[in-house]
């Protein structure tokens, strides 16, 4: 994958701007512009979407009894005005699912071409890695980046519209190990997404996206793993404690510290990890045992496995003055439950 920079986006093209039309540069006598309103954009673009989504049609047929679909056999296509379907395709806007999300306070459609929902039994959370393989382009059809081998991205550091449209997928069913040491996967999670720009880059850019783009997207999910940016045990999609599918929102302590990386979310004497109970459990699939139904607060954090014993190790959240706040965010409760390990 080639990597994309400008002064305004460090790192990878799909890292998303918190900080919001930060990009003008006043120092150059540059006059500040500022950034358009998210409602207002927000209607212009779905007016865009809608048009591409009528005006386009995919290769549907293809995708009929195809033993293993990918974002590879997808082909998206501008029907000319007044021009016939073309037989075995479908235009997008009789295919695709709409979505309703709200993010930094507007509402936003968003669109999915679901072409298979992927045979493995994970699906990703909006902060957690995922494998893939992805192609992005405008509306007009430049593909701005795009990716042969699979690439490996934390959802977080990615536009908001990822964070929502992955999550729906599943991953790979199996994979098989090629004679060079490549890998195939099977039964991928493929699709494509339709993202307005407010669940894009808004009014950032990158080369070959200008501020303000709706973007589009293919792309084979394969594998995820949950992510805990803090190592305190707590997965860091449930440290969204607002629920907004984002996490600098967050701050629990008031600490500036977004409590996906504070080890410390209430800021009181005793750090999150040892605000959690610990349990281990230790499953012998020689004697035909199974592992463990987590609880619901419950979290595996490692496992290791010998013989056919596995070891599971997990924590789980403490209420102890049952009132509904978690110890380890409850300042008014410090019960150290790893004294051993301090
Ligand atoms: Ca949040
Ligand atoms: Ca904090
Ligand atoms: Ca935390
Ligand atoms: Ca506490």
């Amino acid at each position: 994958m080639k990597l994309m920079k400008n002064k305004c986006l460090p790192v990878l093209i799909l890292i998303v701007l918190i900080s919001l039309g930060s990009c003008k540069n006043v120092d150059d006598g540059i006059i500040v512009v500022p950034e358009r309103d998210r409602t207002e954009q927000q209607a212009e673009d779905r007016d865009s979407l809608l048009a591409y989504l009528g005006s386009h049609y995919y290769n549907s047929g293809d995708f009929v009894s195809n033993p293993n679909p990918s974002m590879f056999d997808l082909e998206i296509t501008e029907l000319p005005e007044g021009e016939m379907l073309p037989d075995g395709t479908t235009l997008l806007i009789d295919a695709v699912e709409t979505k309703e999300t709200v993010f930094l306070e507007t509402d936003y459609e968003y669109y999915i071409l679901r072409l298979n929902q992927g045979g493995g039994e994970d699906m990703p959370n909006f902060s957690d890695n995922i494998r893939i393989n992805f192609a992005g382009n405008t509306l007009d059809g430049n593909v701005f980046d795009s990716s042969v081998n699979s690439v490996v991205f934390d959802l977080i550091d990615l536009i908001p519209g990822w964070g929502r449209v992955l999550p729906e997928f599943n991953t790979a069913g199996d994979f098989t190990l090629n004679m060079d040491g490549t890998v195939n996967f099977n039964d991928v999670g493929a699709g494509a997404m339709f993202l307005p720009s407010g669940l894009a880059f808004f009014s950032g850019s990158a080369p070959g996206i200008i501020s303000y783009s709706n973007l589009v997207f293919k792309f084979d999910l394969y594998q995820t793993e949950v992510n805990d940016h803090d190592g305190d045990g707590i997965p860091s999609y449930f440290e969204d404690v607002d629920n907004s599918l984002a996490l600098f929102d967050d701050d629990t302590d008031d600490n500036t510290l977004p409590d996906y990386v504070d080890g410390n979310d209430d800021g009181d004497n005793i750090l999150t990890i040892n605000e959690l109970e610990h349990l281990e459990y230790i499953v012998d699939t020689n004697m035909g045992e199974e592992e463990p139904v987590l609880a619901e607060g419950e979290f595996e954090r490692s496992r290791s496995e010998e013989d056919g014993i596995i070891t599971i190790k997990t924590v789980k959240i403490v209420d102890s003055n049952g009132d509904g706040l978690a110890d380890y965010l409850d300042d008014s409760i410090e019960v150290d439950n790893n004294p051993d390990d301090n």
